[in-house]
């Protein structure tokens, strides 16, 4: 067996929280890095205060929460689910669809009532701060601030909701793209990797992002490596951004040159805008790890026997506000 340093990484600052509730979990006898990145994502879930992850998430356009998660110890042990709108802790579905399915992905109902039927209870997702950030959101949409944006079934629409404008692109781009993604490295060697998001603010309802998406939000081979990503989904689905981070690692990349390998390939593929953000983290099975970002603001939370730190992108490819 393989002896490694424990380590911990998440992505933002919110990150602490989740590595702080994940270490116990790490080091624990009978823990390990599944357990870790489990319960390190599910604090950052619990937290209303956090507007982009779990419980009082920014809602989509029809003023709905809706939540997208994953967990990966390789590519024969992983599980996902998305559009889950009644339960606080998707990444624990993505686990139990992981372990208690021959499936890898569930959607929506399909995802609740695996929960439910194994004890999860249903949670109400809108918090007072998220409904406030929405019909705020609506009113300056032109429409009167509680009206609904999705019209029954049947019923004439009040405005088109394909016209809203996208996923609140006022808001600075380190404010808009918050997933939590958290890797872990255990004492025996194990990578695990878990991501949970609200997706983007105000999204077009039933839209879904990377982070559930094995090989976009998150990759791990044990025997290559392991990222996570977080920023504007639709820019790192189109090149497989996690996926190709731990590709690289399989190359013979560093965890530096893979994730920056990442961020370049967006560069190359899309027209940016001002406000898009993507960041990176990747980890070697030897407990290398590094992240690049699109822009400045990206960070991440570090834990491991004697350190504990919110680092900044070890590169950052362009400016930014
Ligand atoms: C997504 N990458 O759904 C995720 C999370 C995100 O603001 O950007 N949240 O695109």
């Amino acid at each position: 067996m393989r002896v490694s340093q424990p380590l911990l990484l998440a992505t933002w600052s919110f990150g602490r929280t989740a590595v702080a509730a994940g270490w116990p979990h790490l080091v624990r006898p009978g823990g390990g890095s599944l357990d870790a990145v489990e319960q390190a994502v599910r604090a950052v879930e619990a937290e209303p205060a956090c507007m982009t992850v779990g419980c009082g998430g920014y809602p989509d356009a029809a003023g709905e929460v809706t939540l997208d998660a994953s967990i990966m110890l390789s590519p024969a042990r992983c599980g996902s689910v998305c559009f889950v709108r009644r339960l606080m802790h998707p990444v624990s579905i993505a686990r139990m669809v992981m372990e208690h399915t021959p499936h890898i992905m569930l959607a929506g109902d399909g995802a609740e009532r695996l929960a439910r039927s194994r004890g999860m209870i249903p949670a109400d997702l809108v918090t007072e701060a998220s409904r406030t950030a929405y019909e705020k959101w609506l009113a300056g949409q032109g429409r009167a601030a509680g009206a609904p944006a999705a019209p029954a079934a049947g019923a004439q629409p009040r405005a088109n909701i394909e016209e809203v404008r996208p996923a609140a692109d006022d808001l600075p781009h380190n404010r808009r793209h918050d997933t939590v993604g958290v890797l872990a490295l255990d004492s025996s060697g194990v990578l695990a990797g878990a991501c949970s998001t609200s997706g983007l603010p105000f999204k077009l309802p039933g839209r879904v992002g990377d982070s559930p998406i094995i090989g976009h939000g998150l990759y791990v081979d044990p025997r290559h490596g392991a990222a996570v990503a977080t920023g504007h989904g639709e820019l790192i689905m189109g090149v497989c951004g996690s996926f190709l981070a731990v590709e690289e690692m399989r190359r013979g990349a560093s965890p530096a040159d893979a994730a920056a390998c990442v961020v370049r390939r967006i560069i190359e593929s899309y027209r940016l805008q001002e406000n898009h953000q993507v960041g990176l983290i990747a980890l070697a099975p030897d407990g290398r790890w590094s992240s690049a970002a699109l822009r400045p603001g990206f960070k991440v939370a570090l834990k491991t026997a004697d350190r504990d730190e919110l680092v900044d992108a070890g590169q950052v490819l362009l400016a930014g506000d």
